[in-house]
């Protein structure tokens, strides 16, 4: 076990995770490891949880500020926020218990795009950031970082905290030896220059994360695999919605406006983007690329079979079965895939540069393609906007998909106002449901609006939507993005007060 820890200073300092729990104190600032329920520290949590909630029986207060990369797992977000050890919360998080308690107004949380995490922490918009808890997959004997299945905003902790406390969890593949990019080109404005990438399998920096070795105060062993769920198998609207997005692209290539490897894809969270993925294998696209921030199954299988040539990420979101064929033919994906920090899978620069089709769920969209990803009923965040923003809005295409109704048809995912904005309607591209695909790019408001009722609302509610609109044109204070405000959220409301839309 010691093998993973090969530099003799840092194992001198090994210690159990509830000694290294000790050493984290109430209200401190915790930058931790965690993208997507992948990469994060699995022992110190756990202890941690267990003191909090001691000294919440003697009386004590104990609450942290939990920094992480993205979503953890139960061990982490969900063990701290059921024992009260969280009082302030970013950048993306998707526990049922900790979503229950934000949802309760009892946890500050700030739901932030991913990739500029690391730039409010360089410029002190985040406070003082005490420890650093960071699962790796190994210690160098010159005292580097063997990153694990994700990297996150790890570096960025690294630099930045007083202090450091490492989990070397050997349930992690050394196999992951090689393929990450750290990149230590970063500076702050105005001193910043080009990031030297130009395509997304380049490598620009170094596979291994560097730490200041005084920082150290706690190495604790682990042994245990990521948590990660399984995804729903594919079912009929997610397989339609891939199968309108398949032949946007190749009507597109036919247009001359794409090529036959289309441009760097990227696939947001959740069973659609999942699935979706799978529907690109059928449309019989190879050697495509992908510069994205999650990989999960469906893109492990594109990468499996060719069809996906390079794909970059941050992190390695797979199920158990996806977790095993991983690390079965790691030495295949090493080759193919290329794992960053969060602030440069995610960076705006790059983003715009390579032209990345972004491909985000979404929860609902109105008539004018303004998007929702967050939020039921305006109040009640889901997860989070995570790199969808990254990516919707400086990607080459930018497109969001849902099934066009949620809750066994109560609830229409096309509205004539969203109750949340997370993407304005200038950074929507494409909305595609199972019902059709919208192409809003080049359209005006009510040419939008036009659009979506007609390809993408569910037969359900398209009446009702049209009925709107119409009334919205005739009777609207303004005629270029007609609505009529006291009707606009009504349809949520009525979802409060009786459990439909309709
Ligand atoms: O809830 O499980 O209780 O039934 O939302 O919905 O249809 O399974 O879709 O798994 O693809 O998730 C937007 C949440 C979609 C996801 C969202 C309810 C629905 C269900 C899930 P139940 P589905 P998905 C890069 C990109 C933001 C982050 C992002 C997401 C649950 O895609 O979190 O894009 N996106 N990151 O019933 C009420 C509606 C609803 C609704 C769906 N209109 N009203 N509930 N649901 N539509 C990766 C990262 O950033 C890390």
């Amino acid at each position: 076990m010691t093998t993973r820890i090969a530099h003799a200073g840092l194992a001198a300092r090994r210690m159990s995770a509830e000694q290294a729990a000790g050493l984290i104190l109430p209200g401190m600032t915790v930058g931790m490891s965690g993208f997507t329920g992948a990469g994060y520290p699995k022992a110190v949590p756990l202890a941690l949880a267990t003191r909090i909630a001691a000294a919440h029986e003697r009386g004590d207060k104990f609450a942290l500020r939990i920094l992480t990369g993205a979503s953890t797992a139960p061990e982490l977000d969900g063990a701290l926020a059921r024992v009260g050890g969280i009082d302030f919360r970013l950048p993306y998080q998707s526990d049922p218990e900790l979503r229950a308690r934000i949802n309760a107004g009892q946890i500050e949380y700030m739901d932030i795009h991913l990739g500029q995490v690391a730039q409010y922490a360089w410029c002190g918009f985040l406070g003082k950031i005490d420890v650093a808890l960071i699962e790796v997959a190994g210690i160098l004997p010159d005292g580097r970082l063997l990153p694990s299945t994700s990297v996150g905003n790890n570096k960025t902790w690294l630099d930045l905290a007083d202090k450091v406390i490492l989990e070397v969890n050997r349930r992690q593949p050394e196999g992951l030896d090689g393929m990450h990019d750290i990149y230590y080109g970063t500076a702050l404005p105005p001193h910043r220059k080009p990031i030297p990438l130009l395509q997304p399998g380049d490598r620009i920096g170094e596979p291994y994360l560097r730490c200041d070795l005084d920082k150290v105060i706690a190495v604790v062993e682990s042994d245990a695999p990521d948590r990660l769920g399984r995804f729903a198998p594919p079912d009929e609207a997610s397989r339609r919605i891939a199968g309108h997005l398949v032949e946007f692209f190749h009507h597109e290539i036919a247009a001359g406006r794409l090529g036959d490897q289309l441009l760097p894809l990227q696939s947001g969270v959740g069973n659609i983007a999942n699935a979706v993925l799978g529907g690109l294998r059928e449309g019989g696209f190879r050697g495509l690329t992908a510069f994205t921030e999650v990989i999960q199954d469906g893109m492990l299988e594109l990468i499996g079979d060719g069809t996906i040539e390079m794909a970059s990420a941050t992190s390695l979101s797979l199920s158990p079965e996806g977790v095993e064929e991983f690390v079965r033919r790691i030495d295949f994906y090493r080759q193919h895939i290329v794992l960053r920090p969060q602030e440069m899978s995610n960076h705006a620069e790059l983003v715009r540069r390579l032209g990345c089709i972004a491909m985000n769920g979404m929860v609902e969209a109105d008539l004018y393609g303004n998007v929702n990803s967050t939020h039921v009923a305006g109040s009640r965040i889901i997860n989070g906007i995570g790199g969808s923003g990254d990516f919707a809005r400086n990607g080459f295409l930018s497109c969001f998909m849902s099934p066009s109704t949620a809750k066994d048809g109560a609830i229409s995912a096309l509205v004539p106002m969203v109750s949340h904005v997370d993407h304005t309607e200038h950074d929507v591209g494409l909305v595609v449901t199972e019902q059709g695909l919208a192409d809003l790019r080049g359209l005006s408001p009510k040419q939008r609006a036009r659009a979506v009722i007609a390809q993408c609302a569910h037969p359900d509610y398209r009446p009702m939507l049209q009925d709107y609109f119409d009334r919205a044109c005739r009777d609207s204070y303004g005629k270029h993005t007609p609505h009529l405000l006291n009707e606009a959220l009504s349809w949520h409301q009525r979802y409060l007060d009786s459990g439909s839309m309709r």
